[in-house]
């Protein structure tokens, strides 16, 4: 055979594995004439779960470092979910959320932006899911939802495919989160890295709520004072759009104190550089919502 034979089917056969990977590692869920639901295929392997005794911005609860496998492969959400496809759940279903059904005192409505005092605020029952206090469009994140709101919407997304819909594992979230890296972003160790890869809190942020540039804010601006539209900014290596920042993202994962808490995961576009590290832990009760609260999806086929 001669080398430019073979070198031919070397070539075909490259070429048709770069197809198959990029017609099976996305997926994309359709219900009804609503956006689109997209999907990563999340493949099993092993990582280094935690921060290391080095990350000096890291909190107890973040170390020892332990190697942890990932047993099954599974689809996890490209964004988190948007306001328009919320609103598609709220439409069919009548569903209310914590924040539209909470009656304790003190405890009615979310959690928001008060643009006259330039402060952030709550519970106020004028702070829901449908307004955090800033404008938004369908595509920008669902926010002021809480675990149980997001597993109700999980349980909604499950009857319109015969996968199981779930939120991820913390693991499962910190695995895709890091996509093959070991640093303390997925960009770098460095804060200035996630320029450009996420919606965090920055100068825009600053210059809203008049606080200054301090070192637990990022030194850039990334153009976003509050939420941006899902996927505004460059995705992480395994193509996940807004892993850090913008919203925190519920996982599964139960954190057995009384009453029992629940793990956010991801940093938000408000708060510190602090909780936008992939290994940065957020704890959050059943029921609680804020502006920067939101969802990403997993599923398990
Ligand atoms: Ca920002």
């Amino acid at each position: 055979m001669s080398k430019l034979l073979i070198h031919s089917i070397c070539l075909l056969l490259c070429s048709v594995n770069i197809w198959a990977e990029a017609n099976t590692n996305q997926f994309s869920l359709k219900v009804g004439a609503g956006q689109p639901f997209d999907f990563i295929w999340i493949k099993p392997g092993r990582f280094v779960m935690g921060a290391p005794e080095s990350d000096k911005l890291a909190e107890a609860d973040e170390k020892p470092q332990r190697l942890v496998q990932i047993e099954h492969g599974f689809y996890l959400g490209k964004t988190t979910v948007t306001l328009g496809q919320f609103r598609q759940f709220v439409q069919e279903t009548g569903y209310k959320t914590d924040a539209e059904t909470d009656q304790r005192p003190h405890y009615q409505g979310g959690h928001g932006w008060n643009a006259t005092r330039h402060r952030f605020e709550g519970y106020y029952p004028q702070y829901t899911w449908r307004n955090p206090g800033w404008p938004m469009t369908d595509s920008f994140p669902v926010c002021d939802v809480s675990w149980n709101d997001a597993m109700a919407y999980c349980k909604w997304l499950g009857t319109k495919t015969t996968m199981k819909v779930r939120l991820p594992t913390e693991a499962e979230w910190e695995y895709a989160c890091r996509a093959g890296t070991t640093n303390t972003f997925f960009t770098g160790n460095e804060p200035a890295s996630l320029q450009g890869y996420a919606n965090v809190p920055d100068v825009s942020l600053r210059r809203e709520t008049r606080e200054p540039v301090d070192a637990s804010t990022f030194s850039f601006d990334d153009g976003y004072a509050f939420t941006a539209p899902v996927g505004s900014f460059k995705p992480n290596p395994w193509g996940l759009y807004d892993m850090i920042g913008n919203v925190f993202q519920w996982c599964a994962d139960e954190i057995p104190e009384s009453p029992p808490q629940r793990v956010l995961r991801g940093g938000c576009y408000n708060q510190n550089i602090e909780l936008c590290r992939c290994a940065a832990r957020g704890f959050g009760k059943t029921w609680s919502r804020y502006s920067y609260t939101g969802i990403r999806v997993a599923l398990t086929p």
